[in-house]
């Protein structure tokens, strides 16, 4: 496989899946141009910032194409394929040295406002960094972790950090609270796009992300020594902030719009102090919005993997699965084959068990697009009975952030047809002499 986000891009770049800008762009036009890139599908490469060394790169996952081609299969295999490699491991390995470390920036010879870090949305309370994956060790057993984290910029050598109680990050800044050390980490931007995917999939707490990774690539990633941390990150990435959390600190952070397409408010969260920066000669920042497909790929990708894999256990028929249809990963639309007139509950049920977060599931016949909303609202409106057909589950755990109690009620959805109606719903089709 590529080597790192820069083969990865030309491995796209093939395919006319890439789109480079190489006349000057102002950052601060950048969000608005992103916006309609969203809706193009294609990654895009902003070479030529002014005021700005690094590049920009944006859309990694824009559209479901780009897994298809990575892992050599269908669009609708790569649920599956993804489910197989996600319980495969190949572990990192050291090497000497690696481009991330082309050029090494300590002291006062650096300022992280000098890379081109956007504001994202209009009320979000200033730039913040979107691409970045912190890697953090356990304080007392030393397993690596990977995970994304928002933050937003603060002074020269400063950000603040958000981590949510269930991160194993929080995990880890628990243990090095009660040992009262700073806590270790370093930011990567740029990394290999299975090393994102691999940070966002939330395996068990001991697994090391990396391994995920290796097995996503299907040889193992190259690791480099960190400058001033005790740490290894990607030789073939673009750029590292070295730096610590220190116990107890707390800061204002936000507001910041994020993937419900809701802003966060202001809180309190903890801060990240960069003592080094290491990086290519030319490097190039990634950003992803939040609620973008980009976004959603990379959360939405390994739950519908899991919730296949689960329903493949109790042999539901799954034809195809789509947790991105309400761009998040709270509703999921599956299609299945039926076996069984009751059998959709059954599934129902299973999805829900097998993914905390999925709030609405809807499942429909083998002949509707779950990838079309409006042939879902189609089979919403021509086979649904509602008296028999909708399940509700209340007081349920479900996305965490939820004041207002909207995510402790699971909405299941059977829209499927009478199994011996069939002749009666067949989908009619055009006439062809
Ligand atoms: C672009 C992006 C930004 C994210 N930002 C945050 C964040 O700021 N805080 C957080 O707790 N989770 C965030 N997440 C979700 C976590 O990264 C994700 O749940 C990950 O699996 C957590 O790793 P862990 O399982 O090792 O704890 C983000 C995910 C993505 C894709
Ligand atoms: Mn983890």
């Amino acid at each position: 496989m590529f080597k790192d986000i820069r083969g990865y891009f030309e491995f796209l770049d093939k395919q006319g899946y890439l789109d480079r800008v190489k006349d000057e762009v102002e950052l601060s036009a950048i969000p608005a141009k992103l916006a309609d890139q969203a809706k193009k599908g294609n990654a895009i490469i902003f070479e030529n910032i002014a005021g700005y060394q690094a590049s920009l790169f944006n859309n990694v996952f824009g559209k479901r194409e780009f897994l298809a081609s990575v892992f050599e299969c269908p669009i609708e295999k790569v649920v599956d394929v993804f489910a197989d490699k996600l319980e495969q491991r190949i572990p990192p390995v050291m090497v000497a040295k690696g481009p991330v470390q082309e050029i090494v920036l300590t002291g006062n010879d650096f300022d992280i406002s000098d890379f081109p870090f956007l504001i994202h949305s209009a009320g979000d309370g200033g730039r913040y960094i979107t691409g970045g994956v912190v890697f953090a060790k356990d304080p007392e057993t030393g397993v690596r972790n990977c995970s994304f984290n928002r933050m937003q910029l603060k002074d020269r050598n400063k950000t603040g950090l958000r981590m949510s109680p269930t991160q194993d990050l929080e995990a880890y800044y628990r243990k090095a609270v009660a040992l009262n050390k700073p806590l270790d980490i370093a930011v990567v931007i740029g990394s290999h796009p299975m090393c994102l995917l691999a940070a966002a999939c939330g395996p068990a707490r001991d697994v090391d992300e990396l391994d995920i990774a290796g097995a996503l690539c299907g040889e193992p990633i190259e690791l480099v020594k960190c400058k001033t941390i005790d740490m290894e990150v990607p030789a073939y990435a673009e750029v590292v902030f070295e730096g610590q959390i220190i116990p107890g600190e707390l800061e204002d952070e936000g507001p910041f719009g994020d993937f419900m397409e809701f802003y966060i408010q202001v809180m309190k969260n903890h801060v990240f102090h960069i003592n080094c920066i290491t990086m290519r000669k030319d490097p190039m920042i990634q950003v992803i919005f939040p609620g973008s497909i980009d976004d959603v790929t990379l959360l939405g990708s390994p739950r519908e993997a899991q919730i296949k894999k689960v329903l493949n256990s109790i042999n539901v028929d799954v034809r195809a699965i789509n947790i991105m249809v309400c761009k998040n990963y709270l509703t999921c639309a599956i299609s299945i084959k039926k076996q069984i007139d009751l059998e959709p509950k059954n599934a129902l049920m299973a999805a829900f068990g097998s993914f905390k977060f999925l709030k609405n599931c809807i499942i429909v016949d083998h002949d509707v697009d779950v990838f079309n909303p409006s042939d879902i609202f189609w089979a919403l409106s021509t086979r649904l009975r509602a008296e028999q057909g909708i399940m509700i589950v209340p007081h349920a755990a479900g996305f965490g952030r939820d004041k207002y109690g909207i995510h402790t009620t699971k909405l299941g959805i059977d829209a499927t047809v009478p199994l011996d109606a069939w002749d009666e719903f067949e989908r009619i089709t055009v006439y062809k002499p």
